[in-house]
């Protein structure tokens, strides 16, 4: 057992209290990068201790009002004892009385790595060390700074300060990750695991029979990766890039030219456009299961849906188990592998709206809206922003982007909350919809069948289901015209927009110029609100 574990020992009575002695060293399972968990706790005084695995211990530190992920937010992080490995898996009621007795939820976990070549246990004793996160709410560059102690305090314990790093993952609306709510470890909420109820966290430190599956360990050593790659990449410059995916037969032709508009584009050229709009393109993509469209020979020959994983793919391409019945669905974590699907000839990118690595908790919602024979591009228009309108008034902030074929549509991102399932997703949109229809029915139609459709506009709402997708914004379309499917922003929602005008040769440019969406994770909201006042408004 690890020596520097007596404080923790001494502290408790393990007669009496959960949690793990330490005594368990030989029950952790090996990894091959560190590993670090954030526990929320509500003790006397809710907190979230941080915990990173240094040697054979966690050092923690209490952050007393959460991370932030805003970097102009400092917050308190209380360095505490050393905790044995075996800690991070423990979620659980200290009972009162006890050390820290409270409610303990496994908030987020993952692995970390040092940002720079130094020994982590240097940098903390000369009081600052930088690192990465690859967590499932926690990403991205941080750092945590030792402050002075007061000149004549005696204080026993390190006050450091803990900032998340300016970049990509860095937010400035903080409310937003700490209303990320649910283990990620067992789906539960406080609630649930104060009264010991719901499943049980799976093993993530220690061997047990509840150890994830691989393809777990590997979408998080993969998020980690991907930010490594993204420093390597800086330092090594774009022509690097450009060849890290290997192409074999990269002439083949997968969009063939049009004699009037279009040159033929190439497999080189889709991995060319991937790689242009992977950093922005990944962040709609990674952590939820997504089907591929591929076309071996091009779009004008056979193209196939793949949701699982071939043999032999299933090291490349991170895989998920989603359901112990089924085999695991295939998930692109970074954009590495995003711009090495080229090589599979992926045409066309359909994940599902969940949250990142949540499955079962709906991410966003979808309304697609589909012209029937004979809608002018006008009345489309004028549908998305009627939608904008009617989402707007329950609260909720939409983004239109272009299907990449003749539709809209209409995306509202959402915040998990302890209440919203993949069937009050569905039912909200359906209502949403149906009420379209009923105030305007010869202009919108909720039903499937083409007969009915023809002049008017067919509202979707079945893409807000557990297992459904969606095209995902950026990817291309399996149309001649190479056309993707575009994010806008409202003011481009216009009578003269050419959808056709977004394809694989414009889009990264043209994203560059407009940057629509820029607000896309801070408008995320909860459903729960929205259904309230879509119930109140039906009285
Ligand atoms: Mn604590």
């Amino acid at each position: 057992m690890p020596r520097n574990l007596t404080d923790y020992r001494t502290k408790r009575n393990f007669e009496r209290t959960p949690e793990p002695s330490g005594a368990e060293g030989r029950n952790i399972a090996p990894s091959d990068h560190l590993r670090f968990v954030v526990q929320k706790h509500d003790a006397r005084r809710l907190h979230y201790d941080l915990r990173l695995e240094i040697g054979d211990v966690f050092k923690s530190w209490a952050v007393t009002r959460g991370p932030s992920l805003d970097p102009a937010e400092k917050r308190l992080a209380v360095e505490v004892e050393d905790h044995p490995l075996a800690y991070g898996d423990f979620e659980g009621t200290i009972p009162p009385g006890e050390y820290g007795g409270g409610t303990v939820m496994i908030w987020d976990r993952g692995f970390w790595a040092p940002d720079g070549h130094d020994d982590p246990a240097d940098c903390l004793a000369k009081g600052e060390l930088k690192f990465v996160l690859a967590g499932h709410k926690l990403r991205g560059g941080w750092v945590l700074v030792r402050m002075k102690p007061k000149s004549g305090s005696n204080e026993k314990r390190s006050n450091w300060l803990l900032i998340k790093h300016r970049d990509r993952w860095a937010r400035s609306n903080n409310r937003k990750v700490l209303q990320g709510d649910l283990s990620v470890a067992s789906g539960r909420t406080m609630a649930k695991i104060a009264k010991g109820e719901g499943a049980q966290p799976d093993a993530f430190m220690t061997k047990g029979e509840k150890l994830p599956s691989s393809g777990k360990w590997n979408e998080q050593a993969t998020a980690l990766e991907r930010r490594r790659t993204a420093r390597v990449r800086r330092d090594a410059g774009p022509s690097t890039t450009a060849r890290m995916p290997k192409l074999s037969t990269p002439t083949r032709v997968l969009w063939p030219p049009r004699e009037d508009k279009t040159a033929a584009i190439t497999k080189r050229a889709l991995a060319d456009y991937l790689l242009s709009v992977a950093p922005w393109m990944i962040e709609h993509i990674y952590g939820r299961p997504t089907s591929l469209l591929r076309a071996p020979e091009g779009i004008s020959k056979e193209s196939f849906f793949q949701r699982h994983p071939l043999p032999g793919q299933a090291d490349k391409i991170a895989t998920v188990v989603v359901d112990k019945d089924h085999d695991p669905y295939l998930q692109i974590n970074d954009a590495q592998t995003l711009v090495s699907m080229a090589q599979l000839s992926v045409i066309e990118f359909h994940p599902w709206n969940c949250m990142p690595f949540q499955p079962y908790v709906p991410g966003r919602m979808i309304f697609d809206l589909d012209p029937g024979a004979g809608v002018a591009f006008d009345a489309l228009v004028e549908a998305a922003k009627e939608l904008r309108g009617r989402l707007e008034a329950l609260n909720l902030t939409s983004f239109c982007k272009t299907s990449g074929g003749k539709g809209l549509h209409v995306v509202v991102p959402l915040t998990p909350d302890e209440t919203t399932n993949w069937e009050q997703a569905k039912l909200f949109s359906q209502t949403v919809s149906a009420q379209m229809a009923a105030d305007s029915p010869t202009r919108f139609v909720t039903k499937m069948s083409k007969a009915v459709r023809k002049g008017r506009i067919f509202i979707d709402y079945l893409r807000n289901d557990f297992t459904a997708t969606a095209v995902a914004p950026l990817s291309p379309r399996a149309s001649p015209l190479a056309t993707v499917s575009m994010p806008l922003n409202w003011t481009q929602v216009r009578k003269d927009l050419d959808p056709a005008r977004f394809t694989i040769s414009t889009a990264a440019a043209l994203l560059k110029q407009a940057s629509p969406w820029s607000d896309y994770h801070e408008a995320a909201q909860s459903l729960k609100v929205a259904i309230g006042k879509l119930v109140e408004g039906s009285k």
